[in-house]
């Protein structure tokens, strides 16, 4: 596997269990080298929770994972259209983050969001820097939208946007055939997608992560079981989130399993060998539809096959002048589970020393962490990535 090139990444998240789960592994993956990640800002939306929630809910997760100094602004608190905002405190608990607000984060943040819209802070930050950051975005696309609206070039100058959202099968999770997501700000997402190429953006729809679903015995005798810091609010913040799916899945979508969600955006980042298969795509969302609002319909048609005058009688997604969005379709879910196993934060091992040794690496970007942190007894069980480092590979 080539080690990947050095990823800068921006999160839009409505912080809720798997939002946490994925910002977990984001800050996670700062502190591997191997990765070469680094987290710049993260902006929260309405989604999972409302955006003041999800706003103290970030603030709350920087503080328990001691990195304050990531800058994040406050979003959007309502979908475009200016109508209510969703919930889903049925799957993620009334704080968004399951009972962790009542059993690990209970003590108010220390931090609070930096001044000026979220939306702003993306135009400011990818139009100084073109081709450079990645934007994942982890709820609904109001903020992105916002942004390019204010600033159309932004869909140039971003390298990669990566969306967690869509069913482009039609089996919807809010309603028959829209996903939440999407769902959230349908306007928004429709804006976003027809302003992208396939080039710069990918889809990990809700068809992939259902796809991706890790068996219960897995989460129950492994994931759950993690005795870190880490494993242990992973733990109470996933508890209603797994609840839900282990007593809904077969139900609600003929499935068991666990479907990490947002962590799966994050994941592909820092292993690209993870993905299987995936297709570029034209794709666009139905904002009227009475059953079917909040539905991303993708073209199976091979438009470009088609003579021109067989294309003008075929109305629908394929009169978007080009593929526009790169659809995962299979993902390889034992990468899934050694990733996701295994957030075993540098500073929550070692004591102080091996944190001043993080936090050196952390605010200056360097490698000496490596070799400060082999002077000094690393308490607990290697990880994967350094059984793999120590096999000379990553
Ligand atoms: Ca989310």
């Amino acid at each position: 596997m080539s080690a990947p090139q050095e990823t800068d990444v921006i999160i839009d998240t409505d912080v809720g269990a798997d939002d946490a789960q994925a910002v977990a592994l984001a800050l996670y993956a700062t502190t591997v080298p191997a990765y070469q990640f680094h987290l710049s800002a993260i902006t929260t939306v309405h989604g999972n929770v409302s955006c003041d929630q999800a706003t103290e809910n970030l603030a709350k997760l920087l503080d328990y994972f001691h990195r304050t100094d990531i800058p994040f602004y406050k979003g959007a608190s309502t979908p475009l259209d200016g109508g209510s905002p969703l919930s889903a405190e049925y799957a993620h608990g009334k704080s968004g983050l399951g009972d962790a607000c009542t059993t690990h984060l209970t003590t108010p943040p220390t931090v609070s969001a930096r001044a000026g819209s979220a939306h702003q802070a993306l135009v400011d930050m990818i139009m100084a820097r073109p081709n450079h950051y990645t934007l994942v975005t982890l709820g609904p696309l109001t903020n992105v939208a916002l942004a390019l609206r204010s600033e159309p070039r932004l869909a140039q100058a971003v390298k990669q946007l990566v969306v967690i959202g869509g069913a482009p099968s039609g089996r919807g999770n809010i309603t028959t055939v829209a996903e939440f997501n999407v769902m959230g700000d349908p306007e928004a997402a429709r804006e976003v997608f027809a302003a992208m190429t396939a080039e710069c953006c990918t889809l990990v729809s809700w068809d992939l992560i259902l796809d991706t679903a890790v068996p219960f015995s897995w989460m129950d005798a492994a994931w759950l079981s993690q005795p870190t810091p880490c494993g242990t609010l992973m733990r109470s913040i996933s508890r209603v989130h797994c609840e839900l799916y282990r007593t809904q899945s077969p139900w609600a979508w003929g499935r068991t399993g666990y479907p990490f969600g947002d962590p799966l955006a994050v994941l592909l980042l820092l292993r690209p060998d993870a993905v299987r298969r995936q297709r570029a795509v034209r794709l666009g969302v139905e904002t009227r539809g009475e059953l079917t609002r909040g539905m991303t319909v993708m073209e199976c048609r091979l438009v470009d096959r088609l003579a021109p005058m067989a294309r003008e009688h075929c109305p629908g997604v394929c009169q978007l002048p080009r593929e526009n969005v790169m659809v995962v379709e299979e993902l390889d879910r034992a990468v899934v589970q050694q990733v996701m196993l295994n957030l075993d934060f540098p500073f929550f091992r070692g004591g102080v020393l091996n944190y001043a040794g993080y936090y050196i690496m952390s605010s200056t970007r360097v490698s000496l962490v490596i070799v400060f942190r082999k002077t000094i007894k690393i308490e607990g069980k290697k990880n994967y990535w350094q059984e793999q480092s120590s096999r000379g590979g990553y």
